[in-house]
């Protein structure tokens, strides 16, 4: 069995819900490591990469406001995001996860659970969780800088940046 990393993200509402907890309690079963983790809030530009293949599907547009949480506004606007790597990740993460519709997956999974369809049609589904390897390095070179993980998982280059303005410590 391959080590693999992959990209998991508490939505905004498992944010609103104050679901990470027992999202992180039933992905701990898996016994994988946690090599990255941040909060953010997603910009538009960050929302629709994340999701690029999807941006033909009727429910785009809203898939776009729920991930940005948009549709719960402030303080519920973030995502939770995590690295997560450990033998044959991707398929074990994503079975505790559960399917894709959160009434079509099992109930004991975390969207089983804790998922539901808004009236909107909305899937509520809680957690974003990578669906294979070429999907999980996509994603996470999209969400992490290679500092931001403990470990090297992908390689790197050095590059000079110059005048580059920043934000620190007053
Ligand atoms: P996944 O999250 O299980 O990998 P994808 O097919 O990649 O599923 O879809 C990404 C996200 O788009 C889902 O997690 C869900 O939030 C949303 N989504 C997928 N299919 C539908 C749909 O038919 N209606 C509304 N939202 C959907
Ligand atoms: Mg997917």
């Amino acid at each position: 069995m391959a080590i693999e990393q992959l990209l998991i993200l508490v939505k905004p509402d498992g944010v609103k819900k104050s679901l990470t907890g027992n999202i992180l309690t039933k992905l701990s079963e898996a016994r994988m490591l946690i090599i990255g983790s941040k909060v953010v809030k997603v910009s538009k530009e960050l929302a629709e990469a994340h999701y690029q293949q999807l941006k033909d599907k009727p429910f785009f547009c809203g898939l776009i406001d729920y991930i940005q949480g948009k549709i719960y506004g402030a303080p519920w606007d973030r995502v939770i995001a995590f690295v997560y790597q450990g033998e044959d990740a991707i398929a074990r993460m994503r079975k505790i996860a559960g399917a894709t519709n959160p009434e079509e997956s099992d109930p004991v999974s975390i969207r089983g659970a804790y998922g539901r369809i808004t009236t909107k049609g909305v899937y509520e589904n809680v957690l974003h969780c990578s669906s294979d390897l070429n999907e999980a390095e996509r994603e996470i070179k999209l969400w992490f800088k290679p500092e931001e993980i403990v470990m090297p998982i992908y390689p790197t280059k050095e590059v000079v940046v110059e005048k580059e303005k920043k934000v620190i410590w007053a």
